[in-house]
């Protein structure tokens, strides 16, 4: 309006119509300027409303030594530079005299004797990418052993300037709790991203190894910033030619650029590569031919990337090649791929996601059964690699029986950031709720609060080396994700792979003041909605355990009624057992006996429905349609009411999300909501789909709190959708 107004004020300079056009253009450029792409991610460094904080700021950052000579703290004082005259709108004042600074930040070994002896700990005996951020007299240092805690601390600093936190009287002490922290990426060559929502793969194979793309530089920042270490360039579903010497110059180039980052490359290995590209007649693991062929192939690889991360490998499992082939076991076949690595310092990590079309064994008990007999076989550079539940990155499974059965191994937690079985990139669900939930769940293997996360830290049974792995939700998408707040499963993940105590609420939280804003009447409600988004979605697609009911292939949508498919553990059918009698998988000791590879508290639990938590009710259970909860209604009634709560929570969070417009720009507002409309609909459809599949087994009439599917069932069973996105190469 002001500037409207202008428009009228005779300025004599310029006639009406070129008053008007500046007018014009200065409200577009007001109004683009405030729209944001959601490119920057947690990294926005807006500037800080709160006078008091910003005066604190300044006041500490006024003048900031910054230690040099090594590309990681080159990257630390790069990112001070840039965030923070975008926070406090003055630029960055730089001392060359460490005792003259207000901030200092650098290794341990610069520090004069003077700091150096007030710093409580040295950190010698932590872990890489410890640091310590300390108020020492009237300075305040960040300080680490290795230049990358000084960046991981770097990053710390920042981000409390960003969550409006006091920076006075500092006294942290921060230090990673897993040793490997990787992203998976399951993108193939020709960058196709399998299960990916987010656009293409972001590695330009064809351009690199002479193109390094700014995003690769970006990409490997955000890493940074929360403490990722590594990353698996490539599909689990492998091609060997990534193996070969054009591939492996492209890999290096990625290497190179990620280094100052402390983000190291990881490849999957293919366990045919040797015939694929070696010319050999065999993979046979304990032929000598083909394990000199591995051993060549490490040479070449750390040659040209000495810090190379180790191998991936996803073999005897959904048509992918093992050592099974060759009549050899999965110890065989991963200990000779770790003889080849060890003189390098490389790492195997074997996925234990196995199971077999001709096992006739509950799918759910595969993995346990193939795997726990190995224990204490592996060599020392193997790490297996486990889901985090024992079917596959359902909205909700119990916790994978192997966690805490095999003490002698380590073994790796493998999350999906990707939602592959949570509504693509198109439904807002907070996965570190998920993350969290199998993170604390206690394995009773030893004794009471042995939790997956001590196993996975390597805390409960002392396992020397410990790691965590998220399969990759980003692409090219100009926001790397897809839908906004899939940023916020990247960024949880992250979080927790450095402490996998963290609370999800905090991290919803830290997220939330990066990303929009640090208003508290935005942060409160939004962190609220980000906690219950998982449980709305496990309500409106597979309520009280139900699980695998997704359509087939793409996994996009309701598809109870799935059932001819190559294999019975592909289709619904197989998982819901929906009857006249009743519906859920019996896995208690008169059923599969699933729950026989728990620790017998759990077992003692799980076989028992009444003891049963709701939430994994048929998970564990095949019940009658008139079997009654707690709440006195009957399991029928009981999963209608649960999907109708989930369609209403969905329209509630689209009722709170309009209400947050005044904290969120105009652009990423629009868009999540348009993605909240898309997930009401979808939430809609899950309901009326399942609930409409269902009716024909209980022939009972839809509770009275349902809304009534406004469909039939054939017309929900005739939606095809050839084109959904991520779908998995022909092969399959
Ligand atoms: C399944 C995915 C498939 C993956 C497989 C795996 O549908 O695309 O290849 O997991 O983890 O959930 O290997």
């Amino acid at each position: 309006i002001i500037l409207i107004a202008i428009d009228f004020i005779k300025i004599p300079k310029y006639n009406r119509m070129q008053r008007f056009c500046i007018t014009l253009l200065c409200v577009l450029n007001t109004y683009f300027a405030q729209a944001e792409d959601g490119y920057k991610l947690w990294l926005r460094y807006e500037p800080v409303l709160n006078q008091q904080l910003s005066s604190q700021y300044k006041e500490i950052t006024k003048a900031i030594y910054f230690g040099d000579g090594d590309p990681t703290l080159d990257v630390a004082k790069a990112e001070v530079q840039n965030g923070l005259p975008k926070l406090l709108s003055i630029p960055v004042s730089i001392s060359k005299d460490i005792n003259k600074a207000s901030l200092v930040i650098c290794t341990i070994d610069k520090l004069p004797a003077s700091i150096k002896n007030q710093l409580t700990s040295n950190l010698e005996d932590q872990p890489n990418g410890s640091y310590i951020i300390k108020t020492i007299g009237k300075q305040l240092v960040v300080v680490a052993p290795k230049s990358i805690g000084v960046l991981y601390g770097t990053f710390h600093l920042l981000r409390l300037m960003q969550s409006d936190e006091s920076i006075n009287n500092l006294n942290i002490i921060e230090s990673p709790k897993i040793d490997l922290r990787l992203l998976n990426h399951w993108d193939n060559l020709d960058r196709t991203v399998e299960r990916g929502y987010a656009g293409f793969s972001l590695w330009n194979w064809h351009k690199l190894p002479e193109v390094i793309d700014q995003r690769y530089i970006d990409y490997a920042r955000a890493n940074a910033s929360i403490g990722i270490n590594g990353t698996v360039l490539t599909n689990v579903n492998a091609n060997a030619l990534v193996l070969t010497a054009p591939y492996i110059k492209k890999t290096k180039a990625i290497a190179d650029a990620f280094r100052p980052y402390g983000l190291k490359v990881y490849l999957t290995a293919r366990f045919s590569a040797p015939m694929e590209i070696g010319g050999l007649d065999t993979a046979d693991p304990l032929n000598k031919d083909v394990a000199a062929w591995w051993e060549e192939k490490a040479k070449e690889i750390y040659k040209e990337i000495p810090d190379f991360g180790g191998f991936l490998v996803k073999a005897n499992s959904e048509g992918q090649p093992g050592p099974q082939n060759f009549g050899r076991t999965h110890a065989d076949g991963a200990n000779m791929l770790a003889k080849a690595l060890k003189p390098f310092n490389g790492v195997v990590i074997w996925r234990a996601f196995v199971y077999s079309e001709h096992d006739p064994a509950d799918r759910a008990k595969q993995a346990y059964s193939e795997f726990v007999p190995f224990d204490g076989q592996f060599a020392e550079n193997v790490l297996i690699q486990v889901k985090n539940g024992a079917i596959d990155f359902q909205p909700r499974e119990p916790f994978h029986p192997m966690f805490g059965a095999m003490p002698q191994t380590p073994l790796m937690m493998e999350f999906q950031i990707t939602q592959e079985y949570l509504g693509f990139s198109t439904h807002l669900v907070f996965l570190p709720k998920l993350f969290e939930e199998t993170l604390q769940a206690d394995t009773h293997r030893k004794g009471p609060n042995s939790t997956v996360a001590k196993v996975i830290d390597g805390s409960l049974h002392s396992k020397r080396i410990s790691g965590i792995a998220g399969v990759s939700n980003i692409g090219t998408n100009i926001n790397w994700t897809g839908h906004p707040f899939a940023q916020a499963n990247w960024y949880g993940f992250g979080r927790l792979a450095w402490d996998p105590n963290m609370g999800s609420k905090e991290i919803a939280k830290e997220w939330l003041k990066a990303t929009f804003s640090s208003d508290p009447d935005f942060v409160n409600p939004m962190s609220e909605l980000l906690i219950s988004s998982r449980e709305t979605v496990v309500k409106y697609m597979t309520p009280l355990g139900l699980h695998h009911i997704m359509d087939a292939n793409h996994h996009y949508g309701p598809g109870p009624w799935i059932k001819n498919m190559p294999r019975p553990d592909w289709t619904s059918v197989y998982y819901h057992k929906a009857d006249k009698e009743g519906i859920g998988f019996n896995r208690s000791s008169t059923g599969s006996n699933a729950t026989a590879q728990y620790a017998p508290e759990l077992a003692k639990v799980f076989n028992d429905p009444k003891a049963t938590p709701s939430e994994l009710l048929l998970w564990f259970h095949h019940l009658p349609w008139s079997y009654k909860l707690e709440n006195d209604r009957t399991l029928w009634d009981n999963i209608g009411i649960t999907y109708q709560e989930g369609v209403n929570e969905v329209r509630e969070m689209t009722t709170t999300w309009e209400q947050m417009s005044p904290f969120v720009d105009h652009e990423r507002h629009q868009l999540v909501k348009s993605l909240l409309s898309i997930q009401l609909n979808e939430a809609i459809w899950w309901k009326n789909a399942c609930m409409s599949y269902f009716k024909q087994f209980s022939e009972l009439p839809f509770p009275a709190e349902m809304e009534k599917p406004d469909k039939s069932l054939e017309y929900y069973m005739s939606l095809k959708f050839p084109f959904a996105p991520g779908i998995k190469p022909k092969w399959d």
